[in-house]
């Protein structure tokens, strides 16, 4: 039986290498590969039931016309050629009649590989489409760890997260969302470390964890400034890295002072003893030398995010961690890779002054009357379940005058609303090059069976429609091996050595990195050699205050059993995932509401009301209401997704969406 190689394509920091056994043509099992140091032979949850996802019946197989009204979701076949012909010809009479940038695409990280993930662009860009803002998920932390650190994320190596001394989980639930770091934090701990989970929702990282810190969401900044003021006042900083490394270190005591502990530990809801605790940690994480913090983006996900996730990651500067072997924090690895994407979707097409649309606010997006969206392409995606305020997003994708075209898998409830839903291949199926947001490897994958159906990947439709347009550009016609080495045609120190050929043969390979590998420390590249701690990160004040209205704090952090949506249909993990989408509320809330475990209730918001399942446990802090993973809207008992409730706030750094935190009520629905 033959084990054939592959990357997972899921949106996640593992990026695991795999190994796929295909019996007659058939893929039949999978699991982590043994050899690859990170993922060391573990597939998660998720990945072990893609072979249910890839032999799925409802898998899609042929091209399909809409012939019912928009968003019924009935369709009739059609052969590739008359739905390639037709949207070619309907996007130009668009692109004649309303301009191009009445054209837009909708995608994001259905695949991680970057050939079907984002070479797709490159059609958009030449016919000069509106430009997609791609911000609903890793912008905001993103660009408060760049207003730091400068350009580029980089973080210790995994294999060195063992010698760090203290470690904090920092609004990640890790052990779901980056279980391949699980080991490296055993590990650690086996030689003495201490590890701290700070989330208010407490979680299998919480149990794992020797100590939760289970704050209120959004109060992150002050819990870090307060930190940072017990190290400033006590003189426990690292005085000759900050003379070396920072700058701006005035205006971040000042921000510091604002937070003693004891109005910190308050504001944060840290309960008696908190302001103890957090002197404690203070002097733990000076003392530890080797800190690191593992941060998460949920924490990112509200009005303060970006300020928020600054003040944790200037910790482990102020302290110098960055010196030690397995110090420092990671929030992504993404900085390390090095890869030239100067032509990657067309960058080198983009067209100056272009409309931008911010893909958090599609709902508004599709509602413009000057200068209407009429074209929308979504692959990789699935908006109608995962985007802010996504009542609104529906009814614009229901618009008569919309022509949508959909890439999917599946029938989705984005796929519902298509006018041609084009049946995609999956990473078995095609070729791609894969990076990693939590490790440093880079990982090219060969298909390992052949296609289903007449199934094609993002890239073979837009170089169809790129052909029919005439359009010329040589990039639009690349295929995967053409994008991997434009890519890999980069004179970056940690791309020395890896050339196509050595990627194609061993299919993981380490990035070159500089031994001993410390990012942000003397003899590091870092872009300008400065840390900046000004403008002082601040802990702002939500706009979506809570009220007598709404006086809960909804958090949405991704399920155990889940991924985004794109699991969302596959029977064993439901049923792992609860069987149905749930709420978890606290005791003390739930009996003040009058609602009880296992009931179906109303959640409502100022944007929307669905109704879920209540779990009561304290595991969700008292005022914090935990909606677990996403589900497809169709597949809820009120066929309405959790993000029906969001709206389309944006972040104070990044453009971000901030649907982790959103002020809501539970209302009981009578018995029937
Ligand atoms: N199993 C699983 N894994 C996934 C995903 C999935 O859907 N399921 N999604 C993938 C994707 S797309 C991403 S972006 C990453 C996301 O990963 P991250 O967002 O980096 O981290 P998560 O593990 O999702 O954890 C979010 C945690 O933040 C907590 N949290 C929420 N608000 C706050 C806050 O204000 N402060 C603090 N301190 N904590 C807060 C939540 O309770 C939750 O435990 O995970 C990826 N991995
Ligand atoms: N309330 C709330 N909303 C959230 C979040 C939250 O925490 N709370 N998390 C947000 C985050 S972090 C993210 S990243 C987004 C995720 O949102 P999306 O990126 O939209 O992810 P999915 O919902 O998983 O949908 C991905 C779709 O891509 C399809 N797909 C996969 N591979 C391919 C391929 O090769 N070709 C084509 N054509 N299709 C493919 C899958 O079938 C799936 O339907 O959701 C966000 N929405
Ligand atoms: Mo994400």
């Amino acid at each position: 039986m033959p084990i054939l190689r592959s990357v997972c394509p899921l949106d996640c920091p593992d990026a695991c290498s795999l190994h796929i056994t295909v019996e007659d043509g058939v893929m039949t099992q999978l699991a982590g590969d043994p050899e690859h140091p990170v993922t060391q032979g573990f597939a998660c949850v998720k990945t072990r039931h893609y072979p249910a996802r890839q032999n799925h019946p409802e898998r899609l197989r042929v091209p399909l016309k809409r012939v019912g009204r928009k968003g019924e979701g009935r369709f009739r076949r059609v052969s590739w050629d008359e739905a390639l012909d037709d949207i070619a010809a309907r996007t130009q009479e668009v692109v004649r009649a309303y301009g191009a940038e009445s054209v837009l695409p909708y995608n994001y990280a259905g695949t991680m590989g970057l050939c079907e993930r984002d070479q797709p662009l490159a059609f958009f860009r030449a016919i000069g489409a509106s430009e997609l803002e791609q911000t609903i998920c890793a912008t905001t932390g993103g660009a408060a760890w760049e207003m730091n650190y400068g350009p580029g994320k980089l973080a210790p190596e995994l294999g060195d997260v063992e010698h760090a001394r203290l470690i904090l989980l920092w609004g990640i639930n890790s052990l779901r969302s980056n279980s391949h770091l699980t080991p490296f934090l055993k590990r650690a701990r086996a030689r003495g470390a201490r590890v701290i989970h700070i989330d208010p929702y407490r979680n299998e990282t919480s149990r794992f964890a020797d100590e939760h810190l289970q704050l209120t969401p959004g109060t992150d900044a002050a819990l870090a400034l307060a930190l940072g003021g017990v190290i400033l006042e006590e003189g426990l900083e690292d005085a000759a890295y900050l003379s070396a490394h920072a700058k701006g270190l005035g205006a971040y005591r000042a921000a510091c002072a604002a937070w003693p502990p004891e109005r910190a530990a308050a504001f944060c809801g840290l309960g008696p003893g908190g302001a103890a605790r957090v002197r404690e940690l203070a002097r733990a994480f000076a003392a530890a030398g080797a800190a690191f913090i593992r941060v998460g983006y949920g924490m990112t996900r509200n009005e303060g995010g970006g300020n928020a996730l600054r003040a944790v990651t200037l910790l482990p500067a102020l302290t110098g961690a960055w010196r030690h072997r397995g110090g420092g924090a990671m929030l992504s690895t993404s900085g390390s890779f090095g890869l030239n994407t100067s032509r990657l979707g067309g960058q080198h097409l983009l067209r100056r002054g272009v409309r931008r649309v911010n893909m958090n606010r599609l709902a508004s997006a599709l509602e413009l009357t000057e200068n209407p969206i009429k074209a929308l392409f979504v692959f990789n995606a699935n908006p109608a379940a995962v985007a802010p305020d996504s009542s609104r997003v529906r009814a614009g994708l229901a618009r008569e005058d919309l022509f949508t075209v959909v890439l999917e898998h599946f029938q989705t409830d984005t796929a519902d609303y298509a006018d041609y839903l084009l049946p995609a291949t999956t990473f078995l199926e095609h070729p791609d090059l894969y990076t990693s947001y939590g490790h440093h490897y880079l990982g090219w994958a060969e298909p390992v069976v052949a296609p289903l159906g007449e199934c094609k990947p993002n890239t073979w439709v837009f170089r169809e429609l790129a052909s029919r347009l005439g359009l010329a550009d040589e990039t639009l016609f690349w295929g995967a091996e053409e994008v991997a080495r434009a890519l890999l045609d980069s004179e970056h120190p940690h791309l020395r050595g890896i050339t196509f050929e050595r990627l194609q043969r061993e299919r993981s390979v380490k990035l070159a990195l500089p031994q001993p590998y410390r990012p942000y420390a003397a003899g590091s590249s870092f872009a300008d050699r400065k840390i900046r701690f000004a403008p002082a990160p601040e802990q702002l004040e939500f706009e979506e205050r809570l009220s007598e209205r709404f006086p809960l704090r909804l958090i949405s952090p991704p399920g155990s059993h889940l991924l985004n949506t794109t699991m969302g249909n596959i029977p064993a993990l439901l049923k792992a995932a609860g069987g149905e989408p749930q709420v978890v509320i606290n005791p003390r809330d739930a009996a003040r509401l009058g609602v009880r475990h296992g009931e179906r209730h109303r959640v409502v918001s100022a944007h929307g009301s669905i109704l879920r399942k209540v779990v009561v446990s304290d595991d969700a802090k008292e005022g914090v209401l935990v909606a677990l993973g996403q589900w497809w809207p169709k597949l809820a008992p009120d066929g309405r997704s959790l993000n029906d409730l969001t709206g389309e706030r944006l972040t104070d750094l990044g453009g971000g969406s901030t649907f982790g935190n959103v002020p809501v009520q539970v209302e009981p629905v009578e018995a029937p």
